[in-house]
């Protein structure tokens, strides 16, 4: 039975701004090689696994801060694998508008760029037909998948696009099944996933963005690689990302200096990791009364230890604040007006200003910690 060998992938976004990273500007330069360098690896990839079909499902790149310099290095990439038929849809980060580059770049001769009309191509020595189509817009706001029905369903019917929410080319998993292709590599959703199944098989999936590109894309990242028959695709993920983004709780309870505090953050991890992906990370728990965290100091503390960490402080002085509000005292009533305030706070922002007034505030009364005597 004939087959193909395929690799999906979506949402490279070369050129990606990394502007979330903060004010590091040589960073965000650094993570932009390093998304090259990963859709380079990807390259190698359908290289070593003699890929026949790539099907890159938007999102390619940049439209709005690519520079011919990146276009022909993505160009570059393509010609050396000649033997690969490469299909992209572009996506609402790489639309076909007049001045893109999907229409003025000379590109590799196993290059086709789908346009605004759905477009059925035809392999020259396989039984196998690529359908596709691609966004002109910055937003497509209504399914245009409907021109990508199978023809000739004795073909492996393949179809590559991007979209899937309201403004960008809104489709249901009913419209994708409605088409009869054998396997629909989509782009748009940043975290893999299968969006239509049958027979235990999947028919459309997401296959991600090959690289997290922010602390909104957590886990692993990838392409999917395999092969597609008439009785069913069979395709695998193979993780490319380089850099995770991890967002957690550290809980430093029991921390009495900014050291034990550093000592309890770097416990997330071991010291690799930590130098190679992003962490976003929350102090939670009960620290020593006057113990200042002081996030800008804590944070330079550890520039050695991670890649990437930023940090946000929910802790709370270990005060034994029931007892403190009963006091019949100044201090008593004290407590009680800002627990007060803290529980009729709109946010979390302004809950975190009333506790930090209240430490300061049992810190100038002299209150002692749970702990005993100061
Ligand atoms: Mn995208």
């Amino acid at each position: 039975m004939p087959e193909v060998k395929l690799l999906h992938m979506a949402d490279m976004h070369l050129e990606w701004p990394f502007a979330g990273m903060g004010v590091d500007g040589a960073r965000g330069r650094l993570r932009r090689e390093e998304l090259k360098a990963v859709f380079a690896g990807i390259i190698d990839l359908a290289l070593r696994e003699q890929v026949q079909v790539l099907l890159l499902a938007g999102d390619l790149f940049e439209h709005a801060h690519a520079t011919r310099g990146v276009i022909k290095f993505i160009d570059q990439q393509f010609r050396r694998i000649p033997g690969t038929r490469v299909f992209i849809s572009p996506g609402n980060h790489d639309p076909l508008l007049p001045n893109s580059y999907y229409q003025s770049y000379p590109w590799a001769p196993n290059v086709h760029i789908f346009g605004p009309e759905a477009e059925r191509v035809d392999l020259p020595d396989l039984p196998v037909s690529v359908y596709g189509w691609g966004f002109d817009a910055w937003e497509v706001r209504e399914c245009r998948v409907a021109g990508l029905r199978a023809q000739d369903p004795s073909r492996i019917n393949l179809v590559v696009v991007h979209g899937g929410d309201e403004a960008y080319h809104p489709f249901r998993p009913a419209d994708l099944a409605a088409l009869g292709a054998d396997y629909i590599a989509l782009g748009h959703i940043h975290k893999e996933g299968p969006v239509l199944e049958q027979g235990g098989r999947v028919i459309a999936r997401y296959s991600g963005s090959p690289e997290a590109l922010s602390f909104g894309e957590p886990g692993e990242h990838g392409v999917y690689l395999g092969s597609v028959a008439k009785d069913g695709a069979r395709l695998a993920f193979v993780p490319t990302g380089q850099r995770r983004y991890v967002t957690a709780a550290v809980d430093v309870t029991g921390a009495e200096s900014l050291e034990e505090l550093a000592e309890h953050i770097c416990r997330i991890d071991g010291l690799d990791a930590r130098r190679q992906h992003c962490y976003r990370l929350t102090l939670t728990g009960a620290v020593a009364p006057g113990l200042r965290v002081d996030l800008p100091v804590l944070q330079a503390k550890l520039a050695d230890e991670f890649y990437f960490v930023k940090l946000a402080d929910q802790t709370r002085p270990d005060y034994d604040l029931p007892a403190l509000a009963q006091e019949r005292s100044v201090r008593g009533l004290f407590v009680q007006r800002l627990l007060a305030l803290e529980a009729g706070a709109p946010d979390e922002a302004e809950r975190q200003r009333v506790r930090q007034a209240l430490a300061l505030g049992l810190e100038a009364f002299g209150a002692a910690g749970k702990g005993g005597a100061r």
